[in-house]
C-alpha cells in the first residue's frame, strides 16, 4: 500500500521493544540498544517497553517471566538506557496495547500476515501447531508502536519487514478512519547501515542470526557473560581453515568468517574492510584471541553495571513501575482517539 496522503503532523517520538525469552545479547546491543542510547540524546520522547505479551507467544514458563522481565530492564540499563529520561517499562502493563492490537487485527489483511518471513522462521516445519499469536504477533507491534504514535523505531535489520507491515496498518487505518486526517503516523525504522552491527550471526552458524533463544548459550556473547566465558565461546565459534582475505568480497563464501570480521569491525567502530587491512592472512588461532580482547573489554562495563542493577530486584520494579505510569499516560489519549474513530460506543 502506498503511503497515502494526508501527511501527519505530531512530534517525534522513539519506541523500541525486546522480548524476555532470555539473556541479550550482543547483537541485540548492537543492532538496537546502542541506538537506542543514542537517540534519547534527542528531544523525542523515548518509550523502551520489555515486550512479555510476545514473549508468551511460544512456550513460556510463568515462573520465570517477571524475572526476565526484570533481567531484560536491566540489561536495557546496563547499556545505556536513562530510566530518567526514557520510559523503561513492561508491555504487558499498559493494557491499551492488547486493545489496539485487537483494532489492528481488523484492519491488517490476512495476506499481510502470510507475508511475513519471521513467522516461517519461528513456527518452523510444524507451523499448524504454532499459537495464533505467534502469526499475529506483527500486528502486536504495530499495536506497540502506534500507541504511543511513534515516529521512528531503532531495531536490528530482521525487524524491517515487520515495520513495512506497521506503516501499511497505520496507512490503512488513516484511510478507513482517519476523515481526511492522518491521525497516525508511518513510523520509520532506524537501521543501523549493514556492517555497522545491523545483524550479528550465530557463533556456531554464520547464515543464523545470534538469537537469545537459540538452544546453545555458545551461540552467542551475552550482555553478562564474564571474560572467560566469552574467550571460550570466541575459541570455539564456528570458522574455516583459510587465513583471514585482504577484501570483504573474498567473505562472501565465508559466513563465519565474516560474521566475526563483522563483529570486530561493530565493536571497535571501524570498517570490515579497515579490520582486513590490519589482520589479512591471520589464521584465527591468531584472529580470535584478538577479537576476544575487544569483545571483553566491550562486555564488562556493561556486565558489571548489570550485576550491580540485578541484585536489587525491588528497585527495577520502582523503574518499571514509574515507566509503566508514564507510558499509560502517554497510550491513554491515543486509544481514546483510536476508539472514538472506530465507532466504539461511548455514553
Ligand atoms: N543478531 C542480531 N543482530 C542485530 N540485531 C538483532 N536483534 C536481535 N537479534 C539481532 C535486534 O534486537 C531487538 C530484539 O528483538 P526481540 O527481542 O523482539 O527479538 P528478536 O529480534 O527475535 O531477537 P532475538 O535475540 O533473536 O530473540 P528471540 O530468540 O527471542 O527471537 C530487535 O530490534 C532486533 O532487530
Amino acid at each position: 500500500m502506498s503511503d497515502a496522503m494526508p501527511v501527519y503532523t505530531g512530534p517525534e517520538r522513539i519506541l523500541s521493544g525486546m522480548q524476555p525469552t532470555g539473556g541479550l545479547h550482543i547483537g541485540n546491543y548492537l543492532g538496537a540498544l546502542k541506538h537506542w542510547v543514542r537517540l534519547q540524546e534527542g528531544a523525542a520522547d523515548c518509550f523502551y517497553c520489555v515486550v512479555d505479551m510476545h514473549a508468551i507467544t511460544v512456550a513460556h514458563d510463568p515462573a520465570e517471566l517477571p524475572g526476565r522481565v526484570r533481567s531484560a530492564a536491566a540489561a536495557y540499563i546496563a547499556a545505556g538506557v536513562d530510566p530518567d529520561r526514557s520510559a523503561v517499562f513492561a508491555q504487558s502493563a499498559v493494557p491499551a496495547h492488547a486493545e489496539l492490537a485487537w483494532i489492528f487485527q481488523c484492519v491488517a489483511r490476512l495476506g499481510w500476515l502470510e507475508r511475513m518471513t519471521q513467522f516461517k522462521d519461528k513456527a518452523g516445519k510444524d507451523a499448524e501447531r504454532a499459537s495464533v499469536g505467534l502469526f499475529t504477533y506483527p500486528v502486536l507491534q504495530a499495536a506497540d508502536i502506534l500507541i504511543y504514535k511513534a515516529t521512528h523505531v531503532p531495531v536490528g535489520e530482521d525487524q524491517k519487514q515487520h515495520l513495512e507491515l506497521s506503516r501499511d496498518i497505520a496507512a490503512r487505518f488513516n484511510r478507513d478512519f482517519g476523515g481526511g486526517e492522518a491521525v497516525l503516523p508511518l513510523p520509520e525504522p532506524v537501521i543501523p547501515p549493514s556492517g555497522a552491527g545491523a545483524r550479528i550471526m550465530s557463533l556456531k552458524d554464520g547464515t543464523a542470526k545470534m538469537s537469545k533463544s537459540d538452544p546453545s548459550d555458545n551461540s552467542r556473547i551475552n550482555l553478562h557473560d564474564d571474560a572467560d566465558t566469552i574467550a571460550r565461546k570466541i575459541k570455539k565459534a564456528k570458522t574455516d581453515a583459510e587465513p583471514l582475505p585482504a577484501t570483504t568480497a573474498e567473505l562472501d563464501a565465508r559466513p563465519e568468517a565474516r560474521n566475526l570480521v563483522g563483529l570486530y569491525a561493530a565493536l571497535t567502530g571501524i570498517s570490515a574492510q579497515a579490520v582486513l587491512d590490519e589482520h589479512a592472512g591471520q589464521g584465527f588461532g591468531a584472529f580470535k584471541p584478538a577479537l576476544a580482547e575487544i569483545a571483553v573489554q566491550f562486555i564488562a562495563p556493561i556486565a558489571g553495571e548489570y550485576a550491580r542493577l540485578i541484585a536489587d530486584p525491588a528497585e527495577i520494579d520502582r523503574v518499571l513501575t514509574r515507566g509503566a505510569e508514564r507510558a499509560r499516560a502517554a497510550a491513554d489519549p491515543v486509544i481514546a482517539q483510536v476508539r472514538e474513530r472506530v465507532g466504539y460506543w461511548k455514553a
